[in-house]
């Protein structure tokens, strides 16, 4: 380690899996400014310049002090010259022009708003915004005809931009575990997500659920989301079934995709402490209840561990995971599954520790993946 006289600089491994990332970091100021410039990419579809400014962002919060000068970051990976040129430009003014401007243009706020009904992409935000749709009011009565997801989540908009607290998912927590240990005894409930990295708030509350019998846990979905309604506490629902089948030995590698798994996106009704009420009458007005954004996702026990740490996050950890694996493992790893490409067979684990075993990584707990 080093112990100059002046300026230490700072070290880091160039994978953010290969480094523990917590919430919020000593760099908040940059981090904050660095993910305003990641967002705006994202919402213009430019994944590589997104991914870019996350990179630059994750390295920036996993450093364990505060950032005095840009000499400090000298041989640091993951920052390129315009990550740096942004944090010159914080650390000398306390603000950076390019996030300020993009901030306020308002094609970036006109997108943060159309982005934010939830069942609207980038790539429909887009079309609306270029029609001259910037705001709720002007898709009201822009004639446009909104899918069942969409017309929820403009009925619930005010709701669903509320960040969900910690409490508020552990009620949601109990009675996403009553409903599932009512129609399969047995079944184990997790809470995966941001909350299970620590985070104090979200944008929406994710659970895994699985059963220790194999096969016990098919079409769970169905059922639980049957119980929620019966209960009057589920707004909202889309399903998707179980779409994974393992290649045959051989056959390729799985594909990385979140979306196979037997899977609810809801909306549910928490009923609030009447105290809390009382406490924030703000724009959701008096009802004793809010809409929270909630994600229930189904696995067969023998693909627990992997969907756990697909479904723990954060996205870019998981995406530097997958990219080691690729690149310094020759391995394909997905929430279903672990492939060996050289030993052309599939790896396999009960528990995330041995996830990280397999791909030659020391393993980070849930906390410090916030990357
Ligand atoms: N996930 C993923 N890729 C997707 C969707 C989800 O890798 N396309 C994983 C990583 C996420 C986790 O699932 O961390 C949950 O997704 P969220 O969008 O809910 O993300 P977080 O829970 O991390 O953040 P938030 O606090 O905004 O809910
Ligand atoms: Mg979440």
């Amino acid at each position: 380690e080093q112990q100059g006289v002046e300026a230490p600089v700072f070290s880091a491994a160039s994978y953010a899996c290969q480094r523990s990332t917590p919430q919020p970091g000593h760099n908040t100021l940059l981090t904050d400014s660095l993910a305003v410039l990641a967002e705006s990419a994202e919402l213009n579809g430019d994944e590589g310049r997104a991914v870019a400014f996350r990179r630059s962002e994750a390295l920036l919060r996993s450093l364990d002090r505060r950032v005095q000068g840009v000499a400090e970051l000298r041989g640091l990976p993951c920052l390129g010259e315009h990550s740096r040129r942004v944090i010159q430009d914080v650390l000398d003014n306390g603000k950076s022009s390019e996030v300020e401007e993009t901030k306020s243009s308002s094609r970036y706020k006109a997108m943060k708003v159309l982005t934010g009904i939830f069942g609207v992409g980038v790539k429909t935000a887009k079309r609306w915004f270029t029609e001259g749709i910037c705001s709720l009011a002007q898709l009201e009565t822009s004639g446009h005809t909104l899918n069942p997801a969409q017309q929820a989540g403009l009925k619930y908009y005010a709701d669903l931009n509320q960040p969900v607290t910690r409490d508020e998912a552990d009620a949601i927590s109990v009675t996403v575990e009553e409903a599932v240990c009512s129609v399969l005894p047995g079944a184990q409930v997790t809470l995966a997500g941001g909350f299970r990295r620590g985070k104090t708030s979200g944008h929406d509350v994710d659970f895994l659920i699985t059963h220790p019998d194999e096969g016990k846990e098919e079409g769970l979905v169905h059922k639980v989301t049957a119980c929620l309604e019966s209960r009057g506490v589920l707004l909202y629902h889309q399903t998707t079934r179980n779409t994974y089948q393992e290649s045959p030995e051989g056959a390729g590698r799985p594909r990385s995709n979140m979306d196979r798994f037997e899977r609810c996106f809801s909306i549910l009704k928490l009923v609030q402490d009447p105290v809390q009420v009382e406490a924030d009458q703000t724009d959701s007005g008096c009802r004793p209840w809010r809409a929270v954004r909630v994600d229930l996702v189904v696995s067969p026990i023998s693909q627990f561990a992997f969907a756990l740490l697909g479904w723990t996050g954060s996205k870019l950890f998981e995406r530097e995971m997958r990219r080691w694996a690729v690149h310094e493992k020759s391995m394909s790893l997905s929430s279903h599954a672990l492939y060996d490409n050289n030993q052309k067979r599939y790896l396999t684990a009960s528990s995330e520790e041995e996830i990280f075993a397999h791909l030659g990584l020391e393993y980070v707990s849930p906390s410090g993946r916030n990357a």
